[in-house]
């Protein structure tokens, strides 16, 4: 079970609608995918991505630093080639870069071992339960009340029962507005997420959360600095709405830090950005020791899968123009049934690449150089 083949490929999609939150707009979302091999013929496919930079930084890290390092070890042993690989890269940093590039390899390694188990990646993992509900996300701030409900329907029309908003406009007027549509076009039953994308300080954190609270959303998600923990903390015990983080956290001691100062209420490790599905299962059991729920950040097709592995999933995020069925990454769509997505019955991961649109969109280093590539408002 040694793995003798591994190679990357990077591909920059741009979103298939547009994207704008109150800190960044997306004008490019790039995806390296790991192609792997063992010495008995199984194979894995693995997948990390960035919201428009770092792609190549990535690609060149592991081609250039992990290839070498990953040859020959064995699939079944998948916490020893993480701390390997953790420890290896640690001279440039703990999370960051350096875990979004051992996600590939992680990810691609799980395909291959539950595949060799013959069993769905859900199960291998833990097997928890076979569905989970699932939340239409729009990275909406672009968007006027009228258009939002628009765009809000189609989701109630999808059977969605929860909805994820953008909050963060100049004015609080101006998310008042927006709130008061989508809670009236959504009735009191469908849950409502509200997302800030970290653009507050504390103080301003508490007034818009305080004025949304009629509102009756089901969680606040960034709604200030990650590094922000006292913040955060000073913000939950100062508002009725639970406070959702993570998605810009990148190692399990971080989560911890959250978990200890009582600044959390809905963790949301994303699967390439903690490093695979081998870190992302400790962080989930670090929630379920605190009592606490996990809501996984964007990949809907991974995040599915570690979803429904662990006691302690609560819903999935599928984000409008982005999983990898819309963006062109994979071939098949994931279908919502009554509000919840069904975890795969194929074994390892269940994707298969549409290697015609990563063909179009395969990008090598160097190509950026000369491309208008900022995202920061
Ligand atoms: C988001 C940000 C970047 C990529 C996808 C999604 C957003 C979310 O913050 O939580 O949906
Ligand atoms: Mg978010």
């Amino acid at each position: 079970m040694k793995i003798d083949r591994l190679s990357f490929s990077l591909h920059r999609f741009p979103p298939a609608t547009p994207w704008q939150d109150a800190t960044h707009r997306v004008t490019g979302l790039e995806f390296i995918i790991a192609r792997l091999e063992t010495d008995a013929g199984i194979r894995g496919i693995g997948f990390t991505y960035t919201v428009g930079v770092g792609g190549s930084a990535i690609l060149a890290l592991l081609e250039d630093y992990c290839v070498n390092v990953v040859m020959g070890h064995d699939i079944r042993e998948p916490e020893r080639l993480w701390k390997h690989l953790f420890s290896h890269l640690h001279r440039t940093g703990s999370g960051g870069i350096n875990t979004l590039a051992i996600a590939a390899i992680d990810t691609a390694v799980w395909d291959a071992l539950s595949r060799s188990w013959n069993l769905p990646l859900w199960r291998a993992l833990g097997g928890a339960q076979e569905s989970i509900p699932g939340y239409g996300s729009g990275i909406d701030l672009f968007m006027s009340p009228k258009e939002l409900t628009a765009h809000i329907d189609g989701y109630l029309r999808q059977g969605y029962q929860a909805v994820k908003i953008k909050v963060g406009l100049p004015d609080l007027d101006g998310d008042i507005a927006r709130l008061r549509a989508v809670r009236e076009l959504i009735g009191p039953n469908t849950r409502l997420l509200l997302d800030a994308n970290q653009c507050w300080t504390v103080d301003e954190a508490v007034r818009r959360a305080r004025a949304f609270e009629v509102f009756q959303p089901s969680w606040l998600e960034e709604p200030l600095a990650p590094e922000d923990i006292a913040g955060h903390a000073r913000l939950r015990g100062a508002t009725a709405i639970p406070i959702a983080i993570g998605e810009s956290l990148y190692t399990a001691p971080q989560f911890l830090d959250y978990l200890r100062a009582g600044a959390v209420d809905i963790l949301q490790p994303d699967v390439a950005r903690v490093g695979g599905f081998t870190p992302w299962k400790k962080i989930a059991a670090l929630a379920e020791a605190w009592n606490l729920l996990v809501a996984p950040h964007f990949l809907a097709e991974l995040s599915l899968h570690a979803l429904c592995a662990v006691p302690n999933g609560l819903i999935l995020e599928n984000v409008t123009g982005g999983s990898f069925a819309e963006l062109g990454l994979t071939t098949m769509p994931m279908k919502l049934d009554g509000g919840r997505f069904h975890a795969p019955s194929a074994p390892g991961h269940g994707l298969e690449l549409n290697e015609d649109t990563l063909e179009r969109f395969r990008i090598q280093p160097g190509d950026l150089r000369n491309q208008d590539t900022s995202t920061h408002l």
